[in-house]
């Protein structure tokens, strides 16, 4: 392709027969929204939202600005300052059909860990209005089976003794709102967009014990003005690959650093709460409900616990992807039994959705061919992922006698994953979670002390005291570890 051109503002021109561009003005939109953790999750999400607004309505006001509170964030603020904020979203369905746009909704981007004070100006600005979170659900400082903040943290015990220093959201947050109140301005809603149940709700908690702590007239503030509406999110978005930066520079001559990749699939259920206005979303797609809990509990307990069943097993078999998984009846069928017969009992009656229907396309959409979103990404950060998304049901299930045995299964092979990091046929398996060396530790005792990597408390709770969970765990974790073909293991629960 010739005229091959970097993506940025002044090159729009070049770029707009070639590819969809933006067509609002980018110079005129404030930042109405502020994000933290720009990912591609927020990029394939909040701002394709936001985008599709600005395209069609008027909405100047709700641009969005990115800022970054961890060193991470560093590559990608350089790069989208280098693009003026603009980015490719590829949209990959089963079919085979490939979708690229541009989005313009993300105006500006700072990085917060060099200069706190620009990014609590930027919360505290008369403009912003919404300060909105993805920083993933290890991000929020809690204990995962006390539920408590904890305040042992060393950045949240820094940030507490000295409040111009902050290094976590609370800390972040508290200043910005604190600058508010003392200037005499509204508070911003904090709107969570991660996958955690009730969102919002685990954000004031954690947020009003922090402030508590640190200036209870500033959390009676808090209580009263802002506010916290849970949501639940939905778009899978694989991580981006060279071959995907190589498409675009092949197909539309189009230099893009950081493209995102995503399912066509988007859903976003929000609770209408907000402090000081929002953008009219409705008008593109976005469900405004009363209350979101059942549908949170409905995504979270499904989908995401279906893509760690998926991905713990599939790690263990060998297989790299998702997809892959969806191409094996043995992970399908397993797949579908754990969905319907663990996770379906301790959802109940879900008004307004059929519950078949939501399996199914979940189940076409892991099998998106195009997707290829790895197991690795599954996998990562299972310590924060699994007490939220399995764990809960598997100790719903024992309260009311229900079945645990594919969620036992899975955790019995999150064990030997810890343990060994590798698969059955001996390659290595790239292990990504903050508690890394902690699960090790615990998994490689399971040889004399079989239930040693359950009695992790923070992320197991007392299930290891429960007998019929300790019996199982202990006769499947040993199977596993004499004779790691896992679907073997799987098919025998079929
Ligand atoms: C995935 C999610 O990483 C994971 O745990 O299950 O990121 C998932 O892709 C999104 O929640 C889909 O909405």
């Amino acid at each position: 392709m010739e005229n091959i051109v970097a993506l940025n503002q002044k090159n729009l021109v070049h770029i707009s027969d070639r590819i969809s561009c933006p067509v609002y003005d980018r110079d005129e939109i404030t930042a109405g929204m502020v994000h933290i953790g720009v990912g591609g999750f927020h990029r394939a999400h909040q701002a394709f939202y936001t985008h599709k607004l600005l395209e069609n309505f008027e909405a100047s006001e709700w641009g969005i600005r990115g800022i970054g509170l961890r060193e991470g964030d560093k590559k990608i603020h350089d790069v989208l300052k280098k693009q003026d904020g603009l980015y490719a979203l590829i949209v990959k369905h089963p079919d085979g059909k490939i979708e690229p746009q541009i989005i313009g909704s993300i105006n500006d981007f700072l990085l917060g860990v060099n200069n706190p004070s620009a990014a609590i100006d930027l919360m505290a600005h008369p403009s912003t209005k919404i300060v909105s979170l993805t920083i993933t659900e290890g991000g929020y400082n809690f204990n995962s089976s006390t539920g408590e903040f904890d305040f042992e943290n060393p950045d949240i015990r820094h940030e507490l003794k000295h409040p111009d220093q902050p290094r976590t959201i609370y800390g972040f947050l508290t200043a910005a709102l604190k600058k508010r109140r003392d200037a005499g301005l509204a508070a911003f809603t904090v709107m969570s967009c991660d996958n955690i149940q009730h969102n919002g709700d685990v954000t004031r908690n954690m947020l009003l014990s922090f402030a508590k702590r640190q200036d209870s007239a500033l959390a009676n503030w808090v209580e009263k003005e802002v506010c916290f509406p849970n949501s639940m999110v939905d778009r899978i978005t694989p991580v981006t690959n060279q071959a995907d930066i190589d498409y675009l520079e092949e197909t539309f001559g189009l230099i893009d650093e950081w493209p995102v990749i995503c399912e066509p699939f988007v859903q976003w259920v929000i609770e209408d709460k907000f402090s000081n206005g929002r953008p009219k979303f409705e008008e593109v797609g976005v469900q405004f409900v009363p209350d979101v809990k059942p549908y949170e509990k409905m995504k979270l307990r499904l989908l995401n616990a279906g893509h760690s069943v998926l991905g713990i097993l599939g790690a263990i078999h060998g297989h790299q992807t998702v997809n892959a998984c969806m191409g094996d009846q043995t992970f399908v069928t397993f797949l579908r039994a754990f969905m319907d017969e663990e996770a379906t009992p301790i959802l109940g009656e879900i008004k307004g959705i059929n519950l078949k229907q939501y399996k199914d396309s979940l189940q076409e959409r892991f099998a998106n061919p195009n997707i290829k979103d790895s197991v690795s990404r599954i996998c990562s950060e299972s310590s924060a992922k699994l007490p939220k998304f399995l764990i809960s049901t598997l100790e719903e299930n024992l309260a009311q006698d229900g079945s645990i045995q594919y969620a036992t299964l899975v955790i019995a092979t999150w064990c030997y994953y810890s343990d060994k990091g590798v698969d059955k046929n001996l390659q290595s398996i790239e292990i990504i979670d903050v508690m890394d060396d902690e699960l090790h530790r615990a998994a490689k005792q399971t040889q004399t002390d079989p239930l040693a990597f359950v009695r992790q408390q923070s992320l197991f709770g007392n299930l290891a005291k429960n007998e019929r969970f300790a019996m199982l765990y202990t006769d499947m974790v040993q199977k596993i570890y004499k004779d790691p073909d896992i679907k073997k293991h799987m098919l025998e629960l079929l």
